[in-house]
């Protein structure tokens, strides 16, 4: 343990040196103008926006710092239980006004800024997204940092600080193109370097028998070659508090910078080549989401993560001297999802190899620490690496999950004598050539909790996925823990104006901390004049979206169509496919209406956007299908006044923020069971947006609380799935007659090429139609009409918005938290006071 000098800070300088800034308009200016003189080296004459966002941005860091110092002082003094969220993927968007808000000074910095010139609006967009996820579960680790904070639960983040985040998306002549994520070039004002964290991590080498004497042999783990991980760390603020807790991120670089007797032979190549590997395992993000991909690259960042993790965790731990009976007190470690599983057996190697407990007093330890978060139930999703791949790169982890599988079997097999395919099924071991570790059975059997992310999710996981582990375990191991989102960014900072307009009419801030005190908005749901104020704001909102359209895609939304909006990953199960099949619809519809009938009709803007894996053919076919169908629809003079298609490049968490606050309607139509929960539903409906989606995920629990008449729900219900699959015609004279009037109008050759499309197309015949677009569209469609019929209806359509944000309360991601910490971690907030 670090030995510290005698509480320095108990002397009167320490104390007047270190105090935290003052919060006045001088110190603030003083602070800016000393990082851009000093920091930056710049002057008053060479400075431009994005310099004054680096000064204001350290000026604020400084802020975290000293609330971060003030947070770690006390935990360290009151030593509670430490929970660690453990994550492949941390999608942090922006940091600048999330934390100007959550410190509560952003009014102070907007006034201090504007006597020196700049406006505090035009700053914060001169940041970067930190990237470092893909979509819905990265971003639920974000707001789930952002909810700890807030909630002062002694919580820490750990992730990996990819050099580059989740890849830059341009749109080439229809087509999705890549681009590199150098979000570090210009540095990074959000993290600390910590060059004196560091941890060695091997790979390879192999294990080494040691009979101790008759009854205890010993395994030691050598050789091979080690990289060392360095921790970066994140400051994360939470609103309203003293407390500010941290993601600590891994960076991967050379156990030795450079290898000297190489260099001196001439042999510049090999003297810089170790630094490149081990460079390499931390410098991009695995892009695919919901798909896993079994490189051992991906691998080795699995493994470099969860072993540096745990020497800090083990090393923290050991501070206080407590015996190792204490730790599952202590330490309490969630797995968001199977990517770190590998860290239930990293510690279990610790403490047999390295701390000298028995197998049986160190598994008792290990799952009682673990809890383990499924994200999803789709087969491609689900984990599992080669055995030959893990015993080269781990070979003496691959022994120990043998052994974990044995013992777990030979348990099995007590519980349910002669019972071979139960064994079989129930394997961490997938036998075959080669075999492969399942990732999520190792989760399972090394958690003493797994949870589903919302209440279809989580049964489907009981009672179809995980059933056999139910079935062993008992039913009690298996648990729902609904998502949710944080609601100081997702309303709170995206749309300051309703912020506004609630905190107004609520009298106080409160429901920023409680969110089910917004529904004290519901008894205003009829008043007319709070109804016109709440459509005047998102009116505004949609203008400042078509603005950005208009610039950044080259296309013009009249603010005054419906904005119906699917925004999210691009993926087969998603069905971005089928919106845009129905957009084809009702655009060969509206061109066989007359003049008087278009009158009748609501005008809509579809509007896209997401990212599709680079390796995912389908899913970037129908980003060009989406692009194709867009060029066609905007420029034809017949349909101007009634329909715009436009698909947005980029998708990232600060044009979310943008996106969602301005939706009238937006689709969540995943078929039915695949989609574990979804968390953008959450953000647009709590930004008055209504939702049209199918029966699944978290809708079916909006649904709940906003009410059946306030949300537009389609298609065919989970449990109906696999018969309709099962009855899918492969031709296309077979196919629903309005999808079939859809797919004629592509295979004409309206929308370009018809041969680019017809791997897509194909999809929904010879392909077996997997997603049941087909026995879903007629459904889907009906669904549209009733809302364009409901749209009509302005002071209808005004209430089922009010009554939404009214009643999304439930869906805060501190909800969520307060649930984790009592049924999962046991552990109660540690507040400074
Ligand atoms: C979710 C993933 C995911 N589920 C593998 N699973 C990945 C799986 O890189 N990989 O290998 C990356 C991501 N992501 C999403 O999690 C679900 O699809 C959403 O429905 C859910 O809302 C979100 C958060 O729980
Ligand atoms: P860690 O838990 O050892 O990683 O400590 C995190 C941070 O908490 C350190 O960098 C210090 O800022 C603070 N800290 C840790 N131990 C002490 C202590 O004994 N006194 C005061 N602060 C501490």
């Amino acid at each position: 343990p670090p030995k510290w000098m005698p509480a320095p800070e108990s002397l009167p300088i320490w104390q007047k040196f270190t105090a935290p800034e003052g919060m006045d308009l001088e110190s603030v200016q003083r602070s800016f103008c000393r990082h851009v003189t000093k920091t930056l080296a710049r002057t008053a004459h060479n400075m431009d926006d994005f310099a004054a966002y680096q000064a204001l941005a350290l000026g604020v860091r400084d802020r975290l710092i000293d609330k971060w110092n003030i947070t770690q002082q006390h935990h360290t003094k009151m030593d509670p239980k430490r929970i660690y969220y453990l994550s492949l993927e941390f999608l942090l968007g922006r940091s600048l006004d999330n934390a100007l808000l959550n410190l509560d000074i952003k009014e102070l910095y907007r006034d201090a800024l504007k006597q020196l010139g700049f406006r505090v609006e035009d700053l914060v967009n001169e940041e970067v997204d930190a990237a470092l996820g893909n979509g819905g579960l990265g971003r639920l680790a974000a707001c789930f940092m952002d909810s700890l904070s807030t909630l002062n639960v002694a919580a820490w983040g750990y992730g990996i600080r990819y050099t580059y985040g989740i890849f830059q998306q341009r749109v080439v002549d229809g087509y999705q193109t890549e681009f590199p994520d150098y979000w570090l070039n210009f540095g990074n004002p959000w993290e600390i370097e910590r060059l004196d964290v560091t941890y060695e991590v091997r790979f390879r080498g192999y294990v080494n028998k040691i009979v101790e004497d008759e009854n205890t042999v010993r395994y030691v783990w050598e050789g091979g070659d080690k990289v060392v991980a360095v921790a970066y760390d994140v400051p994360i603020p939470g609103f309203d508090t003293k407390n500010c807790i941290n993601i600590r991120l891994w960076s991967g670089k050379p156990q030795k910078e450079f290898d000297f007797a190489s260099f001196n032979e001439g042999n510049y190549e090999k003297a810089v080549e170790e630094q490149k590997t081990s460079e390499n395992i931390t410098a991009v993000l695995y892009p695919n989401d919901n798909h896993m991909v079994g490189k051992i690259l991906r691998l080795k960042q699995q493994y470099l993560f969860v072993c540096a993790t745990l020497q800090d965790v083990i090393r923290r731990f050991k501070k206080t001297s407590r015996p190792w009976s204490d730790f599952p007190g202590q330490v309490a470690i969630q797995l968001n999802d199977t990517h770190p599983t590998l860290g239930i057996v990293e510690l279990q190697r610790v403490l047999i190899d390295e701390e000298g407990l028995s197998w049986a007093d160190a598994w008792d330890i290990v799952t009682k620490v673990y809890s383990f978060t499924n994200h999803t139930v789709l087969p491609e999703a689900l984990e599992k690496w080669a055995v030959p791949l893990v015993a080269d790169l781990l070979p003496r982890h691959m022994m120990i999950i043998f052994d974990i599988n044995l013992f777990f079997l030979q348990d099995v097999e007590r519980k349910f004598p002669h019972d071979r395919d139960r064994l079989r099924r129930m394997s961490i071991i997938e036998e075959g050539h080669p075999q492969y570790v399942r990732m999520a059975f190792l989760a399972i059997v090394g958690s003493h909790t797994v949870n589903g992310v919302a209440e279809l999710h989580s049964n489907l996981i009981k009672n179809v996925v995980f059933k056999d582990f139910v079935e062993y375990f008992g039913a009690a191991k298996f648990t729902n823990v609904t998502n949710g989102v944080t609601p100081r960014r997702w309303l709170y900072q995206c749309n300051p104006r309703l912020a506004s307009l609630i905190t107004e009419k609520l009298g106080t801030r409160a429901w920023l901390k409680d969110l089910s005190q917004l529904k004290k908005l519901s008894v205003f749901a009829d008043d007319q004049q709070f109804q016109a104020k709440f459509m005047e704001i998102k009116y505004l909102n949609k203008v400042r979206l078509s603005e950005y359209i208009r610039t950044h895609a080259n296309v013009t939304i009249p603010p005054d169509f419906m904005f119906d909006i699917q925004v999210k990953r691009i993926h087969e199960y998603k069905r971005q496919f089928m919106n845009i099949l129905s957009v084809i619809y009702r655009y060969q519809r509206l061109k066989g209406l007359t003049k008087e009938e278009r009158a009748k009709e609501v005008p809509r803007a579809v509007i896209f956007a997401g990212k599709a894996a680079p390796g995912y053919f389908i899913a970037k076919l129908v980003i060009k299908l989406i692009n194709s169908v867009a060029e066609i629809v905007n420029k034809d003079p017949d349909v101007a006044q009634l329909l715009k298609v436009v698909f947005i490049p980029n998708y990232n968490v600060s044009l979310a923020e943008v996106i969602i606050p301005a939706s009238d309607i937006s689709q969540h139509i995943s078929t039915a069971g695949t989609e574990a929960s979804g968390t953008s539903n959450m953000k647009f409906v709590l930004n008055g947006g209504l939702i049209l989606g199918t029966v699944d995920g978290a809708n079916i629990e909006i649904g709940e609380e906003v009410g059946e008449e306030n949300i537009f729900f389609f298609g065919k219900l989970a449990d109906q799935v696999e018969e309709v699959r099962h009855a899918n015609r492969y031709r296309r004279s077979d196919v629903d007659p309005k999808l079939r009037v859809v797919i004629d109008l592509i295979d004409q050759g309206v929308f370009g090429d018809p041969r680019i499309f017809e791997p897509l197309v194909s999809t929904l015949t010879v392909g077996g139609d997997y997603y049941i677009i087909s026995a879903d569209f007629e459904s889907y469609i009906t669904a549209q009409d009733v809302v364009d019929k409901a749209y009509k209806d302005k002071a209808g359509w005004s209430k089922k918005a009010v009554m939404c944000t009214a009643l999304m309360g439930k869906f805060s991601s501190d909800r969520s938290i307060l649930d984790y910490c009592k049924r999962i971690w046991k552990v109660t907030p540690c507040a400074v006071p």
